[in-house]
């Protein structure tokens, strides 16, 4: 940052010597044709969608780009009282897992599902890195549809990556923990004995996107950062940054970069498919939640899985080889050949970019170091290293592909972006970010074919960049136009949470497949009310089950009496309509949870337990109709034993 505040103030000297100096770096780089390279008219739709992690919102946001328009937020590992979801009794099955409901986590990578290579706009795939889950959201309806969580896993960071056709969606442990189970209490000061890594291999439904924990994958104790699967002809390989490679159990900013290299872990998946078909693999007791979302009847369940199969990597000498990388790696990226890997190391002033070809002879001629780590053998480093590009910048984390032969690293110590050539490793262009980019992303740039356009910069400090709203600042993003030989900086964007890690596609690979209404006469939800004729109250004990529709203007019933103390009520809610974007809410007074907002041809249940009696208006929150004020009513709760009958009504009938 402070390269980057003599160059603000330098250009500031230059450009402006004669007026007063704005704040420092408040954007001097952008271009004079910025506006019109970012402007979309209004009533004009956006070129690509932009999947945005929330960080520890545990929310997905999707913007525009170029405009940098903010379309949605959507709930992942999070509860979201603007649409209901985790306080509905339908979606709260999502949130399960083995510790109980757990309605936050910190959603940090994003992968589109992949066919040949190339995103297919079907499903995007988030992690959560606290309690290790991961989602995966539906691209017609903008909703999570699963959460698979991942058991003898703690910080699920290097996750979710894809393999070319999403065959599988993997996820490392950032911590290596004891296994789970009876033997995991142990001291902590033993890790090196008993502290595994592993890495979940998730199979993908090709038609329906269902998950799967295939297999597991035991590994030395060491932490896993970051991953990319190969593609072409490494199409059978998985490539996994690893730190803490000094196994250090405390104090880890000195104990953990100790050594001057630590790994990428080289996986070559297909064969662990074989020694797993071919029942090679232990089976594990274990307890992880599968949570699925039904579109049929609207409800999820979750199941509680009970058995994971596990390979340990150091009895299998062909499955997992360690290529020595500097230093304390976080990104480990495969350009869109296959061939190149690039590691990027934090702490290293260099970037090495291993040859995939040369990785396959060293391992045919076994150029390895003398030991072996903790069983696994060592490729040496000269003898996987394509070469090095040399003082490319200060703390490199992140490298994507423009599918022009450039690669393009972000360096978070010395904030800024860098283009270099993937043949001959010299640099070609950097430019400033405001401030401190974590990852960098360009659209399809993980992929076989990226849509080398546009950059677009994700920052962790933000400082003068946004009108200041508070002790907390808004994090952002920054768009670079990158069609030219050099980048140029033509928008900022804040973003909701931590922008952590993004992806972006063509809009038309997503705009048109979007489900526009739930058939109402496909809804097999079991309180599902078919009309308003089907509209009722009814006691079941303790229990009132209210089947209440909406229609533009009024619920029906929109009087109902009889309800007392003590009774749990049930207001499942059938919206009637049958057009797009008609959603209307439910709410009621002193509901501990949220509104409900039902979808065309949805039903979703609040549930309600009245604390006095008295009589308690409901109605709906979206704003849906000229006479959407008059969409409401009232229940009346009188005292419990008390003789007032269940009744309900709307109108005079
Ligand atoms: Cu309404």
């Amino acid at each position: 940052m402070s390269v980057n505040k003599i160059l603000a103030a330098a250009l500031c000297l230059s450009v402006t010597w004669f007026t007063s100096c704005k704040p420092k770096g408040s954007g001097n780089a952008v271009g004079a044709d910025a506006a019109a390279k970012t402007y979309v008219a209004p009533g004009k739709y956006d070129e690509l969608y932009n999947f945005v992690s929330g960080g520890f919102s545990g929310q997905l946001s999707v913007y525009g780009i170029p405009s940098g328009r903010l379309l949605r937020v959507i709930p992942v590992f999070s509860a979201d009282p603007e649409k209901g979801w985790g306080y509905s009794e339908e979606t709260k099955p999502m949130l399960n897992t083995s510790h109980g409901y757990v309605p936050w986590d910190d959603l940090h990578h994003v992968e589109m599902s992949m066919t040949d290579g190339v995103a297919d706009g079907k499903w995007v795939f988030v992690n959560g890195n606290n309690t290790p889950r991961l989602a995966r959201i539906d691209l017609k309806t903008f909703r999570t549809a699963e959460i698979i969580e991942l058991p003898n896993s703690a910080g699920n960071h290097s996750s979710p990556f894809g393999t070319e056709n999403s065959e599988y969606i993997v996820a490392g442990t950032r911590f290596s923990v004891p296994p789970d189970g009876d033997k995991s209490d142990v001291p902590i000061k033993t890790y090196k004995e008993n502290f595994k890594g592993h890495i979940s291999f998730v199979s993908i439904d090709k038609n329906t996107g269902a998950m799967d924990l295939a297999f597991q994958l035991k590994t030395p104790g060491v932490n896993f950062d970051l991953a990319r699967a190969g593609k072409g002809k490494s199409h059978d390989w998985f490539f996994f940054s690893c730190y803490n490679t000094e196994q250090a159990n405390t104090l880890l900013e000195v104990n953990a970069s100790k050594r001057d290299k630590d790994f990428i872990m080289a996986v070559n998946w297909k064969k662990a498919e074989e020694y797993v078909k071919a029942g090679k693999g232990v089976k594990q007791a274990v307890t992880y939640a599968h949570n699925t979302f039904d579109e049929a009847t609207q409800t999820a369940k979750s199941e509680m899985k009970k058995e994971v199969t596990v390979l340990d990597v150091a009895a299998f000498p062909d499955l997992v080889y360690f290529i020595p990388c500097p230093k304390s790696p976080h990104g480990c990226d495969v350009d869109p050949t296959g061939e190149y890997i690039v590691g990027s190391g934090k702490l290293a002033a260099l970037l090495p970019v291993f040859s995939y070809d040369k990785i396959q002879a060293a391992i045919a001629a076994k150029s390895f170091e003398p030991e072996k780590y903790a069983g696994v053998p060592v490729i040496k480093y000269e003898a996987a290293l394509y070469g090095e590009v040399q003082k490319p910048g200060l703390g490199p984390l992140h490298t994507e592909f423009d599918g022009k032969g450039n690669a393009y690293t972000s360096f978070f110590v010395s904030s800024e972006v860098v283009k270099w050539n993937i043949k001959d490793l010299k640099v070609l262009d950097r430019q400033p970010t405001y401030y401190s980019v974590g990852h960098l992303m360009i659209p399809g740039g993980n992929t076989k074919k990226p849509y080398g356009k546009y950059l677009i910069a994700y920052n962790k400090i933000t400082k003068d960049r946004y009108l200041p709203t508070g002790p907390e600042l808004s994090q952002s993003a920054q768009l670079y136009d990158i069609s030219g030989d050099k980048m140029q900086l033509i928008l900022d964007y804040p973003t909701i949470g931590e922008p952590h890690y993004a992806q972006a596609v063509p809009a038309e690979l997503i705009k048109d497949k979007q489900l526009k209404i739930f058939d109402i006469n496909a809804n097999k939800h079991p309180y599902k009310a078919n009309g308003e004729a089907e509209a009722k109250v009814v006691r079941q004990g303790t229990t009132v089950h209210v089947y209440l529709t909406t229609i533009r203007s009024h619920l029906t019933p929109d009087n109902i009496e009889g309800v007392q103390l003590g009774d749990e009520v049930y207001f499942h809610v059938t919206n009637l309509e049958q057009d797009w974007d008609v959603p209307h809410g439910f709410a009621i007074k002193g509901a501990n949870n949220s509104e409900l907002l039902i979808m065309p041809g949805e039903t979703t249940t609040l549930k309600w337990v009245p604390d006095r009696i008295g009589v308690f208006p409901i109605y709906c929150t979206d704003f849906c109709s000229a006479l959407h004020q008059e969409m409401s009513g009232y229940v009346r709760v009188s005292p419990k034993g008390s003789n007032v009958p269940i009744t309900f009504g709307l109108g005079d009938k």
